[in-house]
């Protein structure tokens, strides 16, 4: 049962809202410039929201080492000190956001999903995205993403 909150965070990621309580779609949440659709980066920074929705239980706007430990349990002080950009001990929103902007990790997966080359993805395009994620392996959302990326063509 542990497992079933990440997991549901992540399979609606562009779809649902999680980050947000009004009506609005996760799609709509994610299209940050408000232009319809969803751009490389735009992609990265909603899914960076969505691996670390459970981050932050206390509420406080700000991601402990501890807490980031039970979101990503796999290599947690590696990767936890590569996302506090600012070295203080927490990971904030505004961090997630940069460093999703310098990581590359995620560029395959979402080009990937690009059927139509147009460098963003559009609402159909993000539904087979989901489609495919919910089938992924994987025990947390980071995990769906690693297994859904190397599954794909042309990944090393
Ligand atoms: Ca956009
Ligand atoms: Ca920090
Ligand atoms: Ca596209």
């Amino acid at each position: 049962m542990s497992r079933i909150l990440p997991l549901l965070t992540i399979t609606s990621l562009l779809f649902m809202a999680s980050a947000c309580k009004t009506s609005t779609d996760n799609y709509s949440v994610a299209d940050r410039d408000h232009d319809g659709k969803l751009s490389k980066s735009e992609v990265k920074k909603a899914l960076m929201t969505a691996i670390y929705a459970n981050g932050d239980p206390n509420g406080d706007g700000k991601i402990s080492f501890s807490e980031y430990c039970t979101v990503d349990p796999d290599y947690p002080k590696a990767r936890f000190n590569e996302r506090d950009l600012n070295g203080d001990g927490y990971v904030t929103p505004e961090e997630l956001d940069r460093f999703s902007e310098k990581s590359h990790g995620f560029d395959h997966l979402v080009d990937a999903f690009d059927e139509d080359g147009d460098g963003c993805i559009n609402r159909k395009e993000a539904a087979i995205f989901n489609a495919h994620l919910q089938k992924a392996e994987g025990d947390n959302a980071l995990q769906k993403l690693y297994h859904l990326n190397a599954s794909l063509p042309g990944s090393k």
